[in-house]
């Protein structure tokens, strides 16, 4: 029987067109709300040299959880600060605080509400189970739509996913309170807020206290995540060296998150009861931080001034500093960060995230005619969807036009022959590669738009597989990272291999584990190596291990890309 697909996808698509459409002004109003307090946060945290945040959290750490915790504070967070990781740490801090901060805003009340009204809570109920069960990447989708690049989708997708604990635990905070305190309390006549307010609240609080700390844990556990947009902080240190496959790094970036994960860990669980709340009281504790923040806040007020004067451009300025990268291992984004060294853009930043939300954030200032900056490459479909240009590169750091090399395995010839030869043998034009890519970006499965090509063009695909013996099933394994280019290289050559007796398997992964995967034989190919430039490092650290078996396609290009209607035409006009 064949019953046609319900077209859920489709429904959400549009749903969220729509939404992004509608509500674009309440988006944005949303963006620089919480980038604003974002960075708030960061200077206050930031206000002195390391040593003195350091000092102010081993205090609180050891007056909430005994002297020893706070030793371990000042110890690890040295620690952090010696290895390089202090500007991700409290990137990452700021990070946790504003979305614990909406939580606790947003959380406490709406679980007052569903433990005083039924229904409420019958609604707000499966409503959470879903929040939390559905993948945390998912609600990153949408969050790019709307709140763009950076770390504001990072932000609202954590508070989405780590909002759940604080709602639950202040409701069955509130519902535990017994019955014979609050029927008292109403017998006495107390209203309802004095009721909630003098009797269920301060009864409820360890368990409210409690659905925090869990919350504020998730949305810790989060930040690699978040880093996908693009959020900065410890998380993009983890996914950077992800894909690079640079384990020390990985290791060190995850090891802070370990050391802040403890800290926030004991402030929030020992709040309520401080260990040394004898010597001290909480009062005075709370007043002091409160005072710190408050003087630290209004230091950076007045001394910030000058400094945004300096320098400036007004391409700068209406793009808040920001160059739109993609993944953070690409070779681009490292030929990205020299050409800002070369340049001398001192005041840009580089955002990080991916191919996916770097072409997402072009659609969306393109629709509004808003200046954008984006790191990009050719062929790529989004030259024939927009108007788009390459800013010049005087200084040559992009380098000029490469090639795209297959590489395989060390003893994939003998293993499989016939899959050898098409490989070797596989090569096309950027045009090729454009119609199929042009297909993909309009909606169709790269698989299809992998078999149209080749129906299309049966005598180019005749020569890549002329010579080559027929497989008897033998599985090869295919390589390849979600860049446009890539996904529509890897799908037709798949396709040829498996028209000619093989089965093929492929597996998206970062640009390090690609050439890794190669190199240590756990998977037989890829046809995705940037040469000479692009992928330089990766190429020459794995080099004696791999079959580099030529370009399969040439005359590709790397650089700095704007919409036509931004009104620079070189990299030196950003300065
Ligand atoms: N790219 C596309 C890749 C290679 C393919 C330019 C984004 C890179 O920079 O590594």
């Amino acid at each position: 029987m064949n019953i046609t697909k319900i077209p859920l996808g489709e429904w959400v698509d549009s749903l969220v067109d729509w939404i992004t459409v509608t509500f674009a002004a309440l988006f944005s109003f949303f963006t620089n709300l919480i980038d604003g307090l974002l960075n708030i946060i960061v200077d206050v945290l930031s206000v002195g040299p390391p040593i003195v945040l350091i000092i102010v959290l081993a205090l609180l750490v050891g007056y909430t959880s005994k002297w020893p915790l706070g030793i371990f504070t000042v110890v690890s967070l040295l620690l952090v600060d010696n290895l390089g990781y202090w500007d991700s740490t409290i990137q990452t801090l700021a990070i946790v605080l504003v979305s614990g901060f909406f939580i606790i805003l947003l959380g406490i009340p709406i679980g007052i509400w569903c433990a005083q009204n039924k229904t409420v809570q019958n609604i707000v109920t499966p409503i959470l189970d879903f929040m939390q069960t559905m993948p945390a990447f998912v609600y990153l989708i949408p969050s790019i739509l709307f709140f763009g690049i950076g770390v504001v989708p990072g932000i609202v997708a954590s508070f989405i996913f780590a909002i759940a604990p604080a709602i639950r635990m202040t409701n069955l905070g509130i519902q535990e309170v017994p019955k014979d305190l609050t029927e008292a309390s109403d017998a006495f006549g107390s209203t309802s807020s004095q009721k909630l307010f003098k009797v269920q609240l301060p009864l409820a609080t360890p368990t409210i206290l409690a659905g925090i700390n869990q919350s504020i844990m998730l949305a810790l556990s989060m930040v690699v995540t978040a880093s996908l947009v693009g959020a900065p902080g410890l998380g993009a240190d983890v996914y950077r060296a992800v894909s690079q496959i640079n384990v020390g790094q990985g290791f060190e970036a995850g090891l802070s998150i370990v050391f802040i994960a403890i800290i926030l860990d004991r402030i929030t669980q020992n709040i309520r009861k401080p260990a040394y709340e004898k010597l001290v009281s909480r009062k005075i504790v709370l007043s002091i931080v409160g005072i710190l923040i408050v003087v630290a806040a209004l230091f950076n007020t007045f001394t910030k001034e000058d400094t945004i004067k300096g320098a400036g451009s007004a391409i700068g300025e209406s793009t808040n500093y920001k160059i739109i990268g993609i993944e953070p291992g690409a070779g681009l984004m490292a030929q990205a960060k020299t050409a800002m060294k070369d340049y001398k853009l001192d005041n840009w930043t580089l955002v990080e995230g991916s191919s996916a939300a770097m072409v997402a954030e072009l659609k969306k200032a393109y629709s509004k005619k808003e200046p954008i900056i984006i790191t990009g490459w050719s062929p790529h479909w989004m030259f024939a969807s927009f108007d788009l240009k390459y800013l010049d590169d005087p200084n040559g750091t992009f380098g000029g036009a490469e090639e795209i090399n297959t590489i395989v395995r060390k003893g994939l010839k003998e293993d499989a022959p016939g899959a050898y030869t098409i490989l070797d043998q596989f090569s096309w034009d950027t045009s090729d590669m454009e119609k199929v890519m042009v297909d993909v970006s309009g909606g169709m499965d790269p698989k299809e738009a992998a078999d149209k090509w080749i129906k299309e063009n049966n005598d180019k695909v005749a020569k890549w597989t002329k010579g080559a013996q027929a497989g008897n099933g033998e599985e090869i394994k295919l390589v390849y990272v979600a860049w446009d280019t890539e996904i529509a290289s890897t799908n037709v050559i798949a396709k040829v291999l498996e028209q000619n007796g093989y089965k093929v398997k492929m597996s998206q992964v970062e640009v390090g584990p690609m050439f890794a995967g190669v190199a240590n034989g756990s998977v037989d190919a890829m046809v995705a190596a940037w040469l000479p430039s692009t992928h330089k490092d990766y190429y020459e650290s794995y080099k004696k291990d791999l079959v580099d078996l030529g370009p399969n396609l040439k005359g590709t290009k790397n650089g700095i890309v704007v919409p036509k209607y931004v009104d620079i035409d070189s990299i030196e006009d950003l300065k």
